[in-house]
């Protein structure tokens, strides 16, 4: 068996990966023409050609520990967040979410995780009963007819205030059977997650899991990561999201692993900024260490296609992990999702 033939059939979940970051070109270009939106690009082609220029997360600040020099522009969260225009309607965020669930079963992922930015869609006029209901419909419906199942986790932005994410906390709260999961994301410079401590505290007791963001490479990110592993919600968050220079501090390994926390890591999300040497290094050593971590694709349309069939060849690759660590990779992710237990056993 080919590692192709053996990715391909390893029956998949993914735990990172936002909604609004898989909108490929062609779904914009139709989602704009019918909602009568006018893009910056002539052609659907011209927009797709955009979508392969971006390298950099955001324009360089003081501080950046591992952004590389250059400036391209446009920078990634510019994109991502100006994708969302074209999506108004309810069958919007059906079709959205649809799409991706077909790409889903087409790479044998049997679950996942998806995130969702409610803020960039109720900040632009977008009712939450829009969002919530074209994602529970598509919810549903690739459970049934793609045999894709799936929770959705509601991120917070965090460039935003602690006070827009109670008041979208509390909007979202009617529709409490949409989505099992808190997160925050979003541009973390000078934004530590302790601010959103109320609204946290607020939704693990309301029932919900919590996690975050902690992206490579950011200013003051071995704090944050402190934080998120040792204080969120009271005692610490459900999961960290990337969180890979936890990696550079051994008492951050030991934090994690005495939480016995799981990890989302995206290794192209960092592999298409930073060297091979210093990703893989560090997602190896993590692995060494008996932390949980899962290979995954954050916003795959954005980040030259790389869905999470191709993030785990990368890893293999480059770490390189055995087909024996690849399976253990699997279970990590089966290990840490927050699926029922009767639905975990299938994966055994
Ligand atoms: C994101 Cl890569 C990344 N970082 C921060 N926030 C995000 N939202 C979607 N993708
Ligand atoms: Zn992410």
């Amino acid at each position: 068996m080919t590692s192709s033939d053996f990715l391909q059939r390893l029956p998949k979940i993914e735990l990172h990966l936002h909604i609004e970051g898989t909108l490929s070109p062609s779904l914009r270009w139709r989602l704009a023409q019918k909602n009568n939106i006018k893009l910056a690009y002539d052609s659907e082609e011209a927009l797709a050609a955009s979508y392969k220029t971006m390298y950099n997360h955001r324009k360089k600040k003081d501080g950046d520990i591992l952004d590389p020099n250059g400036t391209p522009i446009p920078v990634f969260l510019d994109m991502y967040y100006g994708g969302m225009e074209c999506l108004i309607t309810e069958s919007d965020f059906y079709d959205l979410a649809m799409e991706y669930f077909t790409k889903a079963a087409s790479m044998n992922v049997r679950y996942c995780e998806p995130f969702f930015d409610i803020q960039g869609h109720t900040r632009r006029g977008v009712p939450v009963a829009t969002v919530m209901s074209g994602l529970q419909r598509a919810r549903e419906d690739a459970a049934t007819k793609l045999n894709v199942k799936s929770n959705w986790t509601m991120c917070f932005l965090r460039d935003m205030s602690p006070e827009s994410a109670m008041e979208n906390y509390e909007a979202a709260l009617p529709y409490r059977a949409v989505f099992h999961a808190i997160g925050l994301d979003s541009d973390e410079y000078d934004r530590p997650p302790s601010l959103f401590e109320d609204v946290f505290l607020r939704a693990r007791k309301d029932g919900f899991k919590i996690t975050s963001h902690c992206d490579v490479g950011q200013k003051d990110t071995h704090e944050h990561i402190h934080h998120v592993v040792t204080s969120m919600g009271g005692t610490g968050a459900d999961r960290l999201d990337h969180g890979l220079n936890a990696a550079e501090r051994p008492e951050l390994i030991e934090a994690i692993k005495s939480r016995d926390l799981g990890m989302t890591l995206c290794p192209h999300a960092y592999h298409r900024r930073l060297s091979t040497e210093w990703v893989f290094s560090n997602v190896r050593k993590l692995f060494d260490a008996g932390i949980k971590i899962t290979v995954n694709s954050d916003d795959p349309a954005y980040m030259h296609d790389m869905w999470v069939s191709e993030n785990l060849a990368l890893a293999q690759e480059h770490c390189p992990f055995t087909e024996k660590e690849m399976l253990q990779l699997q279970r990590n992710a089966v290990s840490i999702c927050w699926a029922d237990d009767a639905f975990k056993e299938t994966f055994r």
